[in-house]
């Protein structure tokens, strides 16, 4: 039996493989598409900006490790497979906090997707402070394996809160976070409120744009 080394080395080999990945980043360019239809519809629709940005990765292999260790799960590709839900993960920013369940139900109402699981981070964050909506996708249409994306959907304001603390402290390597986790909640629950301003000015400019126009 090879040593423990050997067994992280083929793993991370293997998740390397560009035979593995493709069917990832396959589904992620069909999903990319499709919002981007959505995005066209509800803008046009709404007379606003529906999203205001989509992007996606693949995991690193290393990542992909780190991930599978930390759950204790065999080091080995059919438990990534099954067990990784964002192997590929797309990251949709919205301006406002009503668009991310809007979108949520568009994609849930979807025929061409099945959404295995949903977190909502935004009704319930994480102890961190962390706020999004997490929606484990798959497009049962595509052949193969390695078809499930997590979307995370937010609104701006909660994606500078995370690609900060990201930064910061959510990865080894960061700061220490030691301390300063108060100070992060606190931002966390300040740009909750700005949000939830953020659209009641934006419903009040709606509804008097309307009284305007009788
Ligand atoms: P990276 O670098 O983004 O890939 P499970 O418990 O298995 O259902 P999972 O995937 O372990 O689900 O956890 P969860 O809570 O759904 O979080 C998945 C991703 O959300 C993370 O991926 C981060 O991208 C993001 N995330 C979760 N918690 C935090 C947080 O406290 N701060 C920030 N900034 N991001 C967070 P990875 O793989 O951990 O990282």
């Amino acid at each position: 039996m090879g040593s423990v080394k050997e067994e992280y080395q083929e793993f991370l080999h293997q998740m390397g493989e560009e035979a593995f990945l493709y069917p990832y980043r396959d589904a992620c360019r069909r999903m990319e598409q499709k919002l981007e239809k959505i995005n066209r519809d509800y803008s046009e629709k709404l007379g606003r900006a529906f999203i205001s940005q989509i992007t996606y990765r693949i995991k690193t292999p290393e990542s992909c490790l780190n991930k599978i260790v930390k759950k204790k799960y065999p080091v080995n590709r059919n438990t990534a497979r099954e067990y990784l839900g964002d192997i590929a993960g797309m990251r949709v920013i919205c301006n406002f906090l009503d668009d991310i369940y809007k979108l949520a139900e568009i994609i849930k109402a979807d025929k061409e997707l099945k959404v295995v699981k949903t977190k909502d981070y935004v009704k319930r964050p994480k102890a961190s402070g962390y706020q999004s909506l997490h929606m484990i996708v798959v497009i049962p249409s595509l052949a193969g394996e390695g078809r499930k994306i997590e979307i995370q959907i937010r609104t701006q304001a909660m994606n500078f809160w995370a690609v900060v603390e990201h930064h910061f402290v959510y990865k080894k390597g960061g700061y220490e976070k030691n301390g300063f986790e108060k100070d992060l909640k606190e931002c966390a629950r300040t740009i909750y409120k700005i949000d939830k301003k953020m659209l009641l000015i934006r419903k009040k400019m709606e509804t008097a744009k309307k009284n305007e126009n009788f």
